[in-house]
């Protein structure tokens, strides 16, 4: 078995199903290899950034690593933001680049980087392979750590690739467990019994079902408010489960909504600060006279600490039904659409069980709220900032789920990003609904200029923020996916009636 056939076994054997590629010929033995084991499902992204975000949509609803494939330095800069949004995600990824063979390397080919140092900005592991010798080793290690919960990154040399293995490597896939002092549970729930008003903020696994549930016998006994980040990664959603309030993006709102609270417990969330520095304005939320306790686990304990917590507190085993949303849809308005509108129509018709991406942007407000009582979801959101990540998410989910309904809730500018992914969707005949909220512009870029005081930018200014002369529909239809464009509520909701009953992708763009 050459190295390529080796490392594609290696991540077989570990149930790594899926690789994400734009390969280039230092790949190529990986690409052929792909071919020779079976097991491992390829899928052509035509743009990095495709791969790396379709490669977080997939783990973050399979719970395991993707695998993806990128052509040297060069590929792994145009992958990068979106890797950086699986980083702030949590997400497991094995991130395998090809690197010029190793005695070809010291001649500085045209496409020769950094490839480590570029890598490590993302990367909770990465190293290059020094020949096929070492190969096995690197790969087990590689897997190990992205089992872990982060992107591992592994470079192998083309030579290492083509070259026979003869070693073995075993894989010892052990989560790092953080020693847990249980005293802290009582105390926390000594705590939250004591004092008048608390929240408790929750990310990572305890936006889970069980997760949520857990904090739901937490709320029914304390009365404490739960509260999530402004981004979560992956969260249940919907009737049946406990209501969750976002924290603002705005700093002034999130400052207004925590202010109210004297005691904060985290789980498997951090403390929130502002997404950019205002003049005049804190970066942090909550000053030091708060009081805050950081249940102070790693991932995969936190459900087991927020069970704790509930039973240290002698939390009845289920949680009280007047703690958990009922079943509630928004009615659906007729006449022109806008923002709100889009997100009642989008409220009222999403399936239960239903895979959401939202990455509206502005119009991601008003659909947040909307949502409580909608049939129960799971709802994907932008983590790291990096816009062009709702697209590709959307790919790699419905590559993961392929029994549910993806629907990705996208605003126009940030589809642009990735735009590529509706052809990996059509090639795959993914069942992705896309809903580009066309309102023609950065709209979120003007909020922030209102914000900073500019109320009428100038005409240089203006052309900054102005997306008008795109056509949704011909871009869908030219990668094979059919798209229909709608204006009114009624249209909206026909069009995505439809779209949903029918299998393969489709877009709507909804003019705005
Ligand atoms: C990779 C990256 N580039 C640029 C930005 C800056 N940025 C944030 S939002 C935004 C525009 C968003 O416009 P659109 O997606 O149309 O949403 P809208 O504001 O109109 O709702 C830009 C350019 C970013 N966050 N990430
Ligand atoms: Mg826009």
């Amino acid at each position: 078995m050459n190295g390529a056939e080796y490392l594609i076994q290696a991540a077989v054997n570990e149930g790594i199903d899926i690789c994400f590629s734009n390969p280039g010929t230092t790949e190529l033995p990986l690409v052929n290899a792909l071919d020779k084991i079976s097991g491992m499902r390829s899928v052509l992204g035509l743009f990095e950034g495709v791969c790396t975000g379709a490669a977080d949509g997939y783990a973050r609803m399979k719970g395991k690593p993707a695998m993806t494939l990128l052509h040297l330095g060069p590929g792994l800069a145009n992958g990068i933001a979106n890797l950086h949004n699986a980083k702030r995600a949590a997400t497991p990824i094995l991130n395998v680049i090809g690197e010029h063979a190793t005695w070809h390397r010291p001649h500085d080919p045209l496409l020769a980087m950094d490839i480590e140092e570029l890598a490590s900005t993302v990367s909770g592991w990465v190293r290059t392979s020094r020949s096929a010798d070492h190969l096995a080793e690197d790969v087990a290690e590689a897997i190990a750590a992205a089992n872990k919960g982060q992107i591992a990154t592994l470079i192998v040399p083309s030579d290492c690739q083509w070259t026979q293995v003869t070693s073995d490597a075993e894989i010892t896939s052990q989560p790092d467990l953080i020693s847990f002092d249980e005293s802290i549970l009582q105390m926390t729930a000594d705590k939250l019994l004591k004092t008048k008003k608390t929240a408790l903020v929750l990310g990572g696994a305890a936006l889970s079902r069980d997760g949520l549930m857990a904090a739901a016998r937490i709320a029914a006994k304390t009365g404490c408010d739960l509260l999530c980040g402004t981004f979560p990664a992956r969260m249940e959603r919907g009737a049946g489960l406990p209501v969750i309030h976002k924290i603002p993006y705005l700093p002034e709102m999130a400052v207004d909504m925590l202010k109210v609270y004297e005691l904060f417990v985290f789980a498997g969330e951090r403390e929130p600060v502002a997404f950019f520095g205002y003049n005049g304005l804190a970066s942090r939320f909550l000053s030091d006279s708060k009081k805050k306790i950081h249940l102070n686990v790693s991932p995969p304990q936190i459900i087991a600490a927020l069970t704790g917590l509930a039973d240290a507190l002698s939390a009845g085993p289920d949680p009280d039904p007047s703690f958990l949303a009922e079943y509630h849809r928004p009615q659906i308005q007729n006449g022109v659409l806008n923002g709100m509108k889009a997100g009642e129509v989008l409220a009222a018709l999403q399936p239960e069980n239903a895979i959401v991406i939202d990455e509206a942007i502005t119009n991601s407000l008003a659909y947040f709220g909307l949502t409580a009582g909608c049939p129960e979801f799971t709802l994907l959101s932008l983590t790291g900032g990096a816009i062009g990540q709702g697209m590709p998410c959307a790919t790699g989910a419905a590559l993961a789920c392929p029994d549910r309904p993806v629907i990705n809730y996208q605003a126009d500018g940030s589809a642009m990003y990735t735009v590529q992914s509706l052809w990996t969707q059509a090639k795959e005949n993914l069942n992705v609904t896309t809903l580009i909220c066309s309102n023609r512009s950065y709209d979120i870029l003007k909020l922030e200029q209102v914000r900073a005081g500019v109320l009428t930018p100038g005409p240089h200014a203006s052309r900054m923020t102005d997306l008008s002369g795109i056509d949704w529909v011909k871009i869908a239809e030219s990668q094979g996916v059919p798209g229909v464009a709608v204006a009114t509520a009624e249209a909206l909701a026909k069009e995505l009636e439809q779209a949903l009953a029918q299998d393969g992708p489709h877009l709507i763009e909804m003019r705005l």
